[in-house]
C-alpha cells in the first residue's frame, strides 16, 4: 500500500469521522459559514455565459487556450511589461499549479541534465514528489526559523550562495505555503542579487496571487523584480485558490527567455513534453495572549491561506483525536476551512493541545 498524501490524506480521515463537532483545517480550500465548498460569484457568472453561448467541447491546442495564455501572462507580469512586449515569455497552459510544475520539472530534467533544484525548508509537500518523479535532484535551503517563527534570512542566503552554480531556486511568489512568511521587498532584492551572482535560475511557484496583499500586482512584485533584472526564469501559476477552481485544474507554466526566438523554441519543447504526458489541458478567536501568557499574535501577522500554529506532531494529533479538528501534522491549519461559528471551539482546541 502507498502511504496517504500528508495533506489530502487528512481530508480522507475527516470524511470517515462521524463526530458532529468535526472541522477540517487540513486542505487549503474555501468554505462558507456553513462549512460547504464556496463557488465565487464571478465563476458562476462565467459558467452561465459559457452555457448561454453554447461553448463546444473541442480539444484545446497542446499549449492550451491562446486567450487564456495571454491573460495569465499579463496578470503575472503586467500587460505593459517589456518581457511581454518583446515576446520573451513562453506560456503553456498546464494542469493547474501541480501539472505546470511537473511540466517544468520534466523540462529541467531533459534540458539541464544534472542541475539540482533548491526548495525551501519547509515547503508545500508535493514539491518533493514532483521533482522525485521527474528525476530532478533537489535539496533544501533554510527558510523557517522556529525560534522567531519567522524567516531564517541569513540561512536562506548562505544556502543559495553555497549551491552549485546554475541551480534552480524554487521560490514561492507570495504567501509561502505552509509558513505564511514572505521575504520583505528589501530581502527579495538581496535574494535576487545572490541568485544573479551565482547564475542560478529562479523558479517561482505562484499559487496565491491576490492572497497576500489584496493587490494582484503587488503579489506579483517578486516575480516582476527578477524579470526586470533581465534574468531568465520559470513561473508556474495556479488558479485553484484565487478563483476557487480546485476541480477545474487551471494554471500555466511561463518561461521568461532572453529573446523572442528562445521563447518560441522553449514553448515548442514544452509542448513536446506535454503531448505524450496528457496531450492537452482541460475545472480566530485566539486573543493575543491566553491565560498562561502564551502569545498567539503571530497568527494575525502570517499571510495567505494558512497559519503555521507552531503545534508539534503530538499536539496536532491531540487536535484531531480529542477535538476532531483535522490539520496536517506539521501544525498547519487552513484558515479558509474555518467558519466564524467554529472560532471559539478552535481556540479552545489549540490552547488545550498546546498546554497538555
Ligand atoms: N504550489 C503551492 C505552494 C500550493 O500551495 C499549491 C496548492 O494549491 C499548488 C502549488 C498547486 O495546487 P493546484 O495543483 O491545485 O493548482
Ligand atoms: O496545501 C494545500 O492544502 C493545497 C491543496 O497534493 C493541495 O495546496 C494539497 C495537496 C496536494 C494537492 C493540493
Amino acid at each position: 500500500m502507498a502511504p496517504p498524501d500528508p495533506i489530502l490524506g487528512v481530508s480522507e480521515a475527516f470524511r470517515a469521522d462521524t463526530d458532529v463537532k468535526k472541522l477540517n483545517l487540513g486542505v487549503g480550500a474555501y468554505r462558507t459559514e456553513e462549512l460547504q465548498p464556496y463557488v465565487l460569484d464571478v465563476v458562476k457568472k462565467a459558467e452561465n455565459l459559457m452555457l448561454e453561448r453554447g461553448e463546444n467541447k473541442e480539444y484545446l491546442a497542446i499549449e492550451g487556450l491562446a486567450a487564456f495564455n495571454k491573460a495569465t501572462a499579463e496578470l503575472l507580469f503586467g500587460a505593459d511589461n517589456p518581457v511581454i512586449k518583446q515576446q520573451r515569455v513562453a506560456t503553456v497552459q498546464g494542469l493547474s499549479g501541480t501539472g505546470s510544475l511537473r511540466l517544468a520539472a520534466a523540462f529541467i530534467e531533459r534540458y539541464f541534465p544534472g542541475a539540482q533544484v533548491l526548495i525551501s525548508s519547509p515547503t508545500w509537500g508535493n514539491h518533493k514528489n514532483i521533482f522525485n518523479d521527474a528525476r530532478v535532484p533537489w535539496s533544501e535551503y533554510r527558510y523557517y526559523d522556529p525560534k522567531t517563527v519567522g524567516l531564517d534570512f541569513e540561512g536562506m542566503i548562505s544556502d543559495i550562495k553555497a549551491a552549485p552554480e546554475g541551480s534552480f531556486i524554487l521560490l514561492h511568489g507570495c504567501a509561502h505555503n505552509p509558513t505564511g512568511i514572505d521575504p520583505t521587498p528589501e530581502q527579495w532584492e538581496k535574494i535576487s542579487d545572490v541568485i544573479q551572482e551565482k547564475n542560478h535560475i529562479p523558479f517561482f511557484d505562484v499559487a496565491y496571487q491576490g492572497f497576500a496583499s489584496g493587490s494582484l500586482d503587488a503579489d506579483a512584485s517578486s516575480v516582476r523584480l527578477f524579470a526586470a533584472r533581465g534574468m531568465e526564469l520559470f513561473i508556474a501559476q495556479s488558479y485553484s485558490k484565487n478563483l476557487g477552481l480546485y476541480a477545474e485544474r487551471i494554471g500555466a507554466i511561463n518561461v521568461v527567455c532572453s529573446s523572442a526566438d528562445a521563447a518560441a523554441r522553449v514553448k515548442s519543447q514544452l509542448k513536446r513534453i506535454a503531448r505524450p504526458m496528457y496531450s492537452n489541458p482541460s475545472c480566530s478567536r485566539l486573543s493575543a495572549k491566553d491565560k498562561s501568557g502564551k502569545d498567539w499574535s503571530f497568527i494575525l501577522k502570517q499571510i495567505g491561506m494558512f497559519s503555521f500554529t507552531g503545534l508539534n506532531k503530538t499536539q496536532s494529533e491531540n487536535m484531531t483525536n480529542k477535538w476532531h479538528v483535522y490539520l496536517t501534522k506539521d501544525g498547519r491549519i487552513s484558515l479558509a476551512g474555518l467558519s466564524l461559528a467554529k472560532c471559539e471551539y478552535l481556540a479552545d482546541a489549540i490552547i488545550d493541545s498546546y498546554h497538555n
